[in-house]
Order: structure tokens, then sequence, then C-alpha cells
């Protein structure tokens, strides 16, 4: 089967499992309910848990105890999404393609579809827990990962200092970026290959290769969501475009220019390929995942 056949199939089969562990829309707070199932089902690339997938398949995972873990962190990465999208932070009226949270149910149960989010995702993660023959260490050890990564020192912490960045202007240095693109994005696409390797069985030095790799895509991944920023268009993103020029941001792209630009992402993804490549000495390899990697170089959405 040919990469894209695999991964469109993975990702439907991603979307279901998603689903599944969505909330039922009743009672009195069904309306919250329903702002964050729109959320969720809008689309997306499920990045973020098939990374996990892929990964803790990589370290000889075969249980059912990654999937609540595939299910939260895409939860938490929507909540991000839609509390990002609202007009106290970038005002943003498309995610995904279609009209965000906020522009459909209004801002207030946009802020509680987000709140929403981010608690069931933690509510549905425990559900490993519950599992016949659940690792409980195991289980543990990646929730604290989630927790942490997706906290004050992960992707809020970085979504913060994002925040007090704009209006800088050009006093925003390489060094603060970095540090905003390292906690606002890398660090859920390392809860997501962490929580992977932990749940299949990843030793610690495994681990922190893993953590390794993963901040590189991270950082990759960014620095090609700021060049698309630039050279794309709202049809084919399904976001608007010229966002960080709206809202005054300093990118890479900014910082360094197109093509220095597209040369550190494609460096840096390369170096995470060399680090996963590198576990093949260990016996733990998996082709797709770095075929995934190698299309996120090129992605243009
Ligand atoms: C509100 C705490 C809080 C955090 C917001 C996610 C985020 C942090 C901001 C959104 C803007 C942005 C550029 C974030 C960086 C991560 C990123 C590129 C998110 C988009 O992820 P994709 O491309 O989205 O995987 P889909 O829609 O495909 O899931």
């Amino acid at each position: 089967m040919s990469f894209d056949s695999e991964l469109k199939e993975k990702t439907l089969e991603i979307e279901k499992l998603i689903a599944s562990y969505l909330p039922e829309e009743k009672g009195w707070a069904k309306t919250v309910m329903s702002a964050m199932n729109y959320s969720v089902m809008a689309g997306g690339k499920r990045l973020r848990p098939m990374l996990m997938s892929e990964t803790f398949k990589m370290f000889g995972g075969c249980g059912k105890e990654i999937e609540p873990f595939m299910a939260a962190i895409e939860m938490i990465h929507t909540y991000s999404l839609v509390h990002d999208d609202l007009p106290a932070m970038d005002n943003d009226e498309y995610r995904r393609g279609r009209k965000t949270t906020h522009i459909v149910y209004g801002e207030a149960m946009a802020v509680l579809a987000g709140d929403g989010l981010l608690n069931y995702a933690f509510e549905t993660a425990l559900k490993a827990f519950e599992l016949e023959d659940a690792d409980l260490d195991k289980c543990s050890r990646a929730l604290s990962i989630l927790a942490k990564k997706a906290g004050i020192y992960g992707m809020i912490g970085g979504q913060t200092a994002d925040i007090e960045a704009e209006n800088l202007g050009t006093d925003v240095t390489e060094e603060h970026l970095l540090f905003i693109h390292e906690h606002k994005t890398a660090a859920l696409i390392q809860a997501a290959m962490m929580v992977g390797a932990v749940l299949g069985g990843a030793d610690d030095s495994q681990l922190s290769i893993i953590e390794d790799a993963a901040y590189n895509i991270g950082i990759a991944f960014q620095i090609q969501d700021d060049i698309l920023d630039v050279t794309s268009t709202l049809e084919t993103l399904g976001k608007p475009v010229g966002s960080d020029e709206k809202n005054n941001k300093t990118t890479y792209v900014t910082l360094k220019g197109i093509d220095e630009a597209g040369a550190q992402q494609k460096a840096m993804s390369a170096k995470a390929i060399e680090l996963i490549e590198g576990l093949g000495r260990y016996g733990i390899k998996n082709d797709f995942l770095l075929e995934l990697i190698r299309s996120l170089i090129t992605r243009i959405k």
C-alpha cells in the first residue's frame, strides 16, 4: 500500500476512535458538549494521536491502553486551538475549513468548550487505568508526561510567552522565539511521542531520544506553519493566512527569511529522522513513522 493510502486509512481509524470517546450531547449542559464535539470533529490532520500510536507500535506496544491517550491528546490540542482562535487571542474566524467555535457558539460557550475539552481529556486518559491488564505504573508515567507538557512548563507556558512577544517587534530574539516554539508547539508533539514510547515499554535512555526527536519535529513543524502562513491560501490551509502579520508576530520567517527558515526546517526534520533511525540498533523501527515525519517537511496544510 502506498504511504498516502496508508495515511488516509490510519487517519480515518483515528477519527473513529476519537469520536467513540466524545461525550453524548444530552441534558442541561448539552450545548457545551455539542461545541466540544463540533470543535474536535471539524477535521484536522490528527497528527498527534498518529505520532503517539506509531511510536507505541515502534516500541512493540500492542494493547488498548494507548487508545484513551490518543483521544485525550487530540482533545487537548483542539482545546488549545479553540482558545487560540478567541477574540482575546488570535481572533480568527476560520479553522480546519470551518467557522471557529466562538463564531458558531458564541464566546462564552467557546471558552467553556475549551475548558471542557481540557478536563475531559484527563477524564478520558484515566480510562486507560480501568482496562483489564493495565500497567498502572506505565499509565501514570504517561499521564504525568501529558499533564506537564500541556501545562505551564509546556504548551500554556509557550502560549504565554507568545502573547507577550506580540508587539515586541524586532526585540524578539531567536532565543525567545525558540522558547515559544519549544513550548507552544513542540511540547505537545513531545507528549504524543513520549506517551507512546512509555506505554510501548521504552527505557529511560530511549525515552530521552524520543523527547529529543520530537523536539526537532515540533520546531520544524512550527517553522513550516510560519512558512505556510506567508505562502499558502485560506482554501488550502482551512484557516486564514497572514495571521502572524496581523498579530504582529515575529516568526522564523520574519527573523531569517523564507529560504533560511526552510533550510532550518529541513535540517531539524533530518535530525529527528537520524535520532529515530538510531533506535534501529535496539531493533526498534517503524518505517511508516519515518515516512510520516518526512511528509511533514513538504506538507502544504
Ligand atoms: C490556548 C493554551 C493555548 C495554547 C494555544 C495551539 C496553539 C497554542 C496555538 C495555535 C496556533 C499555532 C500556530 C500553534 C502551534 C501549533 C500548531 C501549528 C497547531 C496547528 O496544528 P495542526 O496543523 O492542526 O496539527 P490540525 O488542525 O491539523 O489538527
